[in-house]
């Protein structure tokens, strides 16, 4: 039995296994799912106030470098309280929706934001990584999977993600034409607080502007097959929080490195191409 599964029969999902099926089968056919009012709002609450400062500071040190065009911003969120939550990144159900589809031994690469604010633009619609094979025209099963969740309700007015259903496995000049023609529409999600959607990371998609006074951040922890790498993320691990990791969470991060203080990372956002 996958460590996974495991983790389920002990800590008890709250989906039967039929609608976690369900649920990957959503995103192998959409490129999507949300499971609704998932994430506890209390917990939401405190990393929204958590949240706040760390933007202000990004803004400050490198918001020139508009790291996802006009008043949007990504920032990696420091992998401690009250961010390194295993009842977050270690939910029974999320990881086993994302590991029918990541496959099994799969890791965790990725804890960070996107947030819009007042003056955000539309982005152009992109898909957050290249194929596999470029050279064969086609799309591959799934291989890198995020899970976003936002930490404020999301309206039509504060920038909804856009989605493009079903565009997933196409070559991508396909799947844009039918985004440009109309055949395929581009969705807003409004998603309440506490909803999680996983997505394949290669369904096209959009921000959008926030024509609000206050940010919209969505969290994203992105999740990647056994062998690939992903040199543009990464998860520092102080080493207090490392000791006290579960097994399964010691597995899944098992590619990041552990560190002694997270007050001697990179300077700089290093994920700042973003647009395939
Ligand atoms: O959070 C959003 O609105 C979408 C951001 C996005 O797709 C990106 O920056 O790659």
């Amino acid at each position: 039995m996958s460590l996974m599964n495991k983790g389920r029969e002990m800590g008890g999902g709250r989906y039967s296994e039929a609608e976690i099926e369900s649920f990957a089968g959503d995103v192998l056919r959409d490129g999507f799912c949300v499971l609704p009012e998932h994430f506890p709002q209390d917990t939401l609450h405190a990393w929204r106030a958590a949240f706040a400062p760390l933007l202000s500071e990004h803004i400050e040190r490198e918001g020139h470098l508009r790291n996802r065009g006009a008043a949007r911003y990504y920032v990696t969120l420091p992998f401690d309280a009250p961010f390194a939550d295993p009842l977050i990144y270690e939910d029974p159900d999320v990881l086993a929706v994302v590991e029918r589809l990541a496959g099994e031994d799969f890791t965790m690469v990725q804890l960070a934001t996107d947030t819009p604010l007042p003056g955000s633009e539309y982005q152009d619609v992109h898909r957050d990584t290249p194929p596999l094979f470029p050279e064969t025209g086609r799309e591959t099963p799934p291989f890198q999977i995020a899970v976003n969740f936002p930490l404020v309700e999301v309206t039509p007015e504060n920038g909804p993600f856009e989605v493009a259903r079903g565009t997933h496995m196409l070559p991508k000049p396909e799947a844009l034409r039918l985004v440009e023609t109309g055949e395929r529409k581009l969705e807003p999600l409004l998603m309440r607080l506490g909803d999680v959607m996983v997505r394949d990371v290669r369904a096209l998609h959009r921000g959008t502007p926030n024509k609000t006074s206050e940010p919209r951040p969505m969290v994203v922890v992105g999740y990647s097959r056994r062998w690939l790498f992903r040199p543009e993320v990464t998860i520092h691990i102080p080493r207090h929080v490392h000791e006290t990791l579960s097994e399964r969470a010691r597995r899944m991060l098992r590619f990041n490195p552990v560190v002694e203080s997270l007050d001697d990372l990179p300077p700089t956002e290093i994920y700042q191409a973003f647009a395939y």
